[in-house]
């Protein structure tokens, strides 16, 4: 290592004295001005971790649904998934070392990671649209630099498109080709294949206004729009020219405040739908004709593709495992759907990406969802090359079709990471290929009327929770007023867990009437002091 370098360098991006940060859900995010050194040193760690695992690693500097003056930054892992658990907390050691230990700490990273600092480093750099984020961008270049490493700087791209083009650079072009044309490319063919197999398709036309958040998504959706077939009609709205990132737009001001983002006009049963910052999610919506408005989140969504999926896997007869993973806040009703309905096993995990990520990795096909429009679905390898040898093989014509319906879902779907470009195209072709319109799509079931609040206290961490956040173990006594209050409300359920993201904890309440679900929330809370 050059210590002159990296002494030079890391002077060039000081640490603001007394400033901790934690790598978190979501790696690091804070007020962009805090961020400089943390970015730098993430160069650095996602170097040594590239040299770790002598393959390319990805780093994108984004805070998604925060505000515009937020920041944030994250680690790509090689096959395009979120940072490996145990290099989170050298993150966090990385982040908040004083400036004459950073040698130090990099040694000892070295030693417990086994680290060869003599190995090459390649890793890949995108960026979200904040006004701060190409400069701190540049600082990631710095960190890589010092410590030898190539860096390859896609510019502007979504989330998504970054942990895909760290997996098709991993997997020898495998996966697709790690440029924006060839996701463009590759999503855009698998897309009309499918729809090609639709049996209504010539006569529909299909418009869909899009909220881009005032962020990348909507960048890069114009720049897929040469690639996509007439019939589809994409109106982008929130482009980023006029108003802030994400203020009263976007996929999580949709689902938090439940009512249509600014800046798109909505007539009654139109599909609309809504990204965020960074294009990682993206729920669905309309408004009736007696103009109520109908969100459709990650829950709806995952059914849609469920039963999708679930009607293909019975006609190729495979038996296939196929399972849905969500988290606590999925509602109550989207998983008695999915389990009494649909009978397909639903699991309930942790909140976060990773957590969701790695429980859909046990089954053949796992469907995973946040109720925040957060999701994908993975095939396993054996379910891959077998859908796509039935594709080539098998004599049976609905068999065969099944199968390459399967095989489009699989190269349409961006398996590395939730995307709301890739989500978006499969709900459409499923939409289309299954004749559903928007309202019968939210008829599958009635949401359970549901709150969200959340709650500044002393100490967040004194929240310790169990069962997948679903039950409090700390402080004493907690659970029990909880499961008190709930046994007042008929269909409810509630519980408090601390946030990943921000100094707070959250609490979630449902019941059979909103009156009733704000009331158990409230009550929660005040259980909470
Ligand atoms: C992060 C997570 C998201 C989760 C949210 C919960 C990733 C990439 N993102 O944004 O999945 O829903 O945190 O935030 O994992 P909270 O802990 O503040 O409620
Ligand atoms: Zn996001």
């Amino acid at each position: 290592m050059d210590s002159e370098a990296l002494r030079k360098f890391s002077a060039l991006h000081p640490r603001p004295a007394g400033l901790t940060l934690h790598y978190g859900t979501a790696g690091f995010r804070s007020a962009a001005q805090q961020l400089d050194h943390v970015v730098f040193r993430m160069g650095l760690l996602a170097a040594l971790r590239s040299k770790a695992v002598t393959a390319t690693i990805g780093i994108m500097v984004t805070a998604s649904h925060n505000p515009e003056e937020d920041n944030g930054v994250k680690l790509v892992d090689p096959l395009g998934e979120m940072l490996h658990p145990s290099w989170e907390e050298y993150a966090t050691q990385l982040a908040n070392a004083e400036e004459q230990e950073l040698q130090k700490v990099i040694t000892e990273i070295c030693q417990k990671a086994a680290v060869n600092l003599h190995k090459d480093a390649s890793v890949f750099i995108g960026r979200d649209t904040r006004p701060s984020s190409k400069k701190l961008s540049q600082s990631v270049i710095d960190g890589i630099q010092v410590l030898g490493g190539q860096y390859h700087d896609y510019g502007l791209v979504t989330t998504p498109q970054l942990h895909y083009m760290v997996c098709c650079q991993n997997t020898q072009g495998q996966y697709g080709k790690a440029t924006l044309e060839g996701y463009y490319e590759k999503l855009s063919k698998a897309f009309m294949e499918l729809i090609k197999q639709s049996h209504c398709s010539g006569e529909f036309q299909r418009h869909l206004k899009i909220d881009c958040a005032n962020g990348v998504g909507a960048l890069k959706l114009s720049e897929m729009k040469p690639y996509f077939p007439q019939e589809v009609l994409i109106h982008i709205y929130n482009d980023g020219t006029k108003e802030k990132l994400n203020h009263l737009c976007g996929a999580d001001f949709v689902k938090v405040h439940q009512k249509p983002p600014g800046g798109l006009d909505m007539k009654p049963n139109e599909r609309c739908c809504s990204f965020d910052g960074d294009a990682d999610r993206i729920v669905y919506y309309y408004k009736d004709t007696a103009g109520r408005f109908h969100l459709i989140d990650g829950d709806k969504i995952a059914t849609l593709i469920s039963i999708f999926l679930k009607e293909l896997l019975a006609k190729v007869k495979q038996n296939f495992k196929m399972a849905v993973v969500q988290t606590a806040y999925a509602n109550g009703n989207s998983t008695r759907y999915l389990q009494e309905t649909l009978k397909v096993p639903v699991h309930c995990v942790k909140t976060g990406v990773k957590h969701l990520h790695h429980k859909a990795q046990e089954f053949d096909v796992g469907v995973y969802f946040e109720a925040n429009g957060h999701g994908t679905v993975l095939f396993s390898k054996a379910a891959e090359t077998k859908i796509r040898q039935l594709v080539t093989e098998e004599k049976d014509n609905e068999k065969r079709e099944a199968a390459k319906m399967l095989e489009n879902m699989i190269d349409l779907i961006n398996q590395t990471v939730g995307d709301a470009v890739s989500d978006m195209l499969v709900i459409e072709a499923i939409l289309a290929l299954k004749g559903l319109s928007v309202q019968q799509w939210d008829a599958l079931y009635t949401d359970l009327p549901n709150r969200l609040l959340k709650v500044q206290v002393a100490d967040r961490r004194v929240i310790d929770t169990t069962d997948a956040e679903r039950r409090a173990l700390t402080p004493p006594g907690l659970q029990e007023k909880i499961d008190a209050l709930v046994k007042k409300y008929k269909l409810s359920r509630a519980f408090v867990r601390p946030s990943g993201t921000e100094d707070v904890v959250r609490i979630y309440a449902e019941a059979d009437t909103q009156e009733n679900a704000d009331a158990l929330a409230h009550e929660v809370s005040l259980a909470v002091f």
